[in-house]
């Protein structure tokens, strides 16, 4: 990999992959707490472009109890799979900004045209790997990654026409501390490499984010880095829609995104689930800002 590599901004304001509202703020609130500006100090050239789906079409209410406004988020991921496809091929850092979950569905089956045996780091509180049959809640960002392995809806998995886009073997979790039983079976049966919290606080993040990026890069052509910012802890992290206890501390979040940039092998990233109507004075919005930073090689000294 090229660097530094120009950025391409992709903000993607959407949030009807969730529950709650306001996500689809998310990518301004980033653009607004200063990431230009970082980018700018980091020698960085970027552009800022647009999925043209802005904002959902309120004509659209394809909806099911299983998959929730599977229309919207369908239209939205077919954009977003186009865009990136697009940017994935002039050879920039693609770097998406949600939006919930759900638009990585769109941004793995744009970059999977171009890279095949693309390496995904996942880091979250949950794993995402929810199919219309397991879910609890039939809200689509629980799905996204199953959809990446070929797992779920047809008109989901089969974005770019080939499905599955990623090999379970190059598919990492990180920070999961919250998984319903359909996903569990899933990390079982496709054995998918998962570092839990549990895992973080025994082998500590260092270690962990060595194998894991070992494990993601190894007979790859690239590594996704899907971020959702519930990975952190809501402490640091409060403005997200599904928060869990026990997250990962500003300095561990930190480390993994220096340990990252330090292995050069991260060729696009998704930050998401921000949701600014949850965010006292804008932390988690800074925080995003001060990650993605350091992924793309801001140090200490
Ligand atoms: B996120 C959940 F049931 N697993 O499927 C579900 F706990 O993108 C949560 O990681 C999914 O924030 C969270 O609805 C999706 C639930
Ligand atoms: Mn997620
Ligand atoms: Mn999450
Ligand atoms: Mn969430």
């Amino acid at each position: 990999m090229q660097d530094p590599q120009p950025v391409t901004i992709l903000p993607i304001p959407f949030d009807w992959g969730a529950s709650k509202r306001g996500a689809d703020s998310g990518a301004a609130a980033i653009l607004q707490s200063g990431l230009t500006n970082k980018l700018q100090l980091l020698g960085r050239e970027y552009e800022i472009r647009s999925t043209g789906y802005l904002p959902p079409p309120a004509s659209d209410r394809r909806t099911l109890d299983r998959m929730k406004h599977w229309g919207r988020v369908l239209a939205m991921s077919e954009a977003v799979a186009r865009e990136t496809a697009i940017i994935s091929g002039q050879h920039t850092f693609p770097l998406a900004l949600g939006g919930d979950h759900s638009i990585a569905i769109g941004t793995i089956a744009g970059i999977t045209q171009h890279k095949q045996r693309l390496g995904v780091i996942w880091i979250d509180a949950h794993a995402d790997l929810n199919t219309p049959a397991t879910s609890p809640s039939g809200n689509i960002h629980g799905m996204a990654l199953a959809a990446g392995l070929g797992l779920g809806d047809t008109r989901f998995t089969s974005l770019n026409g080939k499905q599955p886009k990623l090999q379970p073997q190059r598919v990492v979790l990180v920070g999961v501390r919250e998984l319903d039983e359909g996903e569990k079976q899933i990390i079982r049966e496709q054995h998918i490499t998962c570092f839990t919290m549990h895992d973080i606080d025994r082998l500590g993040m260092s270690r962990v984010m060595e194998e894991a990026i070992g494990i993601a890069s190894h007979e790859s052509d690239g590594v996704h880095v899907s971020f959702d910012i519930d990975s952190v802890d809501p402490r640091e992290a409060p403005g997200t829609g599904t928060p869990v206890r026990g997250g990962l501390n500003y300095r561990e979040a930190h480390l993994a995104m220096e340990m990252l940039y330090n292995a050069r092998t991260v060729t696009s990233a998704d930050f998401v689930e921000v949701n600014p109507l949850l965010d006292n004075s804008h932390l988690t919005a800074k925080l995003s800002v001060e990650l993605i930073a350091s992924l793309l090689g801001e140090q200490i000294l």
